[in-house]
């Protein structure tokens, strides 16, 4: 069960450290959040009076679509106006192919020696819901940081890309000019999702094109809240288009905080993570009486089929309750 614990001086010196603007203890906290020690919980309860929240911004889309390349040109735009911004690129894939974060890196090196700058990789490996639980972690770190946006990078596979609506605030979808991912054969989930559609690499032939598609759809769409997405190009890699996508942001961040809808979000995620939370303590109860000679009788009984799982289960609870 949790209780309040005491940190070790190493783990102290790191929130103080970090807290003073170092980021290399901002990166083994991050570490910490990642290998889920027990640690965590102390950690970001000690943090708490200092956390504010970034602005979280989501950016999915297909592979190769050009989503750290923007992300790299956000992050300039934003230095820019003097904000701090933490990266975090969700990767799906093993931890042995490392070519996406390799990249993602290499592309990112231009803001190294940036203090309000900070990139991290994660997996998103092992995890039931596709985003990691680690990443509402790392954003709380960010925020205690003083990072005023985190940025959100998942790729648009599998379940990942529809998680990203449960941790940002304003979703960027990402898609190329290009056939295959026309508008027809399109998931339908990362319609659904975007706050904003970019149309990237529209140095391209037929931006203008899948653009129209993607306004048609939408028209069609019963617009849910009286947002509207716009669909913006960008040339990324010519750092064309840039300024559009903050303006499209910011406009959907005031159009959030007018209505009430960014205080409804936060309030949703963390009842969400209270959920978590909850479902966490009881699992690791669970595992504490997993030596308990009562509970593994009633396992024995269950296997035999004498009692159905359900019965078992509420037993099982009604014992560590
Ligand atoms: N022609 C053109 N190429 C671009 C543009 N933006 C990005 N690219 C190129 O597209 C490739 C993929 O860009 P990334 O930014 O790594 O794309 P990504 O969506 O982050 O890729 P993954 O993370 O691997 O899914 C790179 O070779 C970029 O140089 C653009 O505006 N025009
Ligand atoms: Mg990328």
């Amino acid at each position: 069960m949790y209780l309040p614990m005491a940190l070790s001086d190493y783990e102290s010196g790191l929130i103080d450290k970090m807290l003073a603007g170092d980021r290399a203890s901002l990166a083994r906290l991050i570490s910490v959040a990642e290998s889920r020690h027990k640690s965590l919980p102390e950690i970001l309860r000690r943090l708490g009076p200092f956390m504010r929240d970034p602005y979280i911004i989501g950016i999915t889309g297909p592979p190769g679509a050009g989503k750290s390349t923007i992300t790299n040109e956000l992050i300039r735009s934003y230095r820019g106006m003097d904000k701090k911004i933490g990266v975090l690129a969700v990767d799906p894939s093993s931890p042995f192919t490392g070519g996406a974060i390799l990249g993602d890196r290499i592309r990112m090196h231009d803001h190294a020696m940036d203090d309000g700058v900070f990139i991290r990789s994660i997996s998103s490996r092992g995890t039931h819901g596709g985003l990691s639980r680690a990443t509402n972690e790392i954003i709380k770190l960010y925020g205690s940081y003083g990072m005023d946006y985190a940025i959100i990078e998942t790729v648009g596979v599998g379940q990942t890309e529809l998680d990203i609506v449960g941790v940002a605030d304003t979703v960027l979808v990402v898609l190329v000019p290009e056939a295959g991912d026309s508008v027809q054969t399109m998931k339908a989930g990362l319609m659904e999702i975007a706050d904003i559609f970019i149309v990237n690499k529209a140095d391209r032939e037929g931006a203008a094109l899948i653009s129209s598609e993607i306004k048609q759809v939408l028209s069609l769409k019963r617009q849910g809240g009286g947002w509207t997405p716009p669909v913006l190009l960008t040339s990324a890699l010519r750092g064309e288009g840039i300024g559009g996508v903050i303006e499209g942001i910011e406009k959907h961040r005031s159009f959030q905080t007018e209505s009430g809808m960014l205080k409804n979000k936060k309030e949703k995620r963390t009842e969400g993570e209270f959920s978590e939370i909850i479902k966490e303590l009881i699992d690791e109860k669970i595992a504490l009486k997993l030596g308990d000679p009562e509970v593994k009788k009633i396992y024995a009984r269950v296997r035999s089929g004498e009692i159905d799982p359900y019965e078992g289960a509420l037993l099982v609870i009604s014992k560590i309750i």
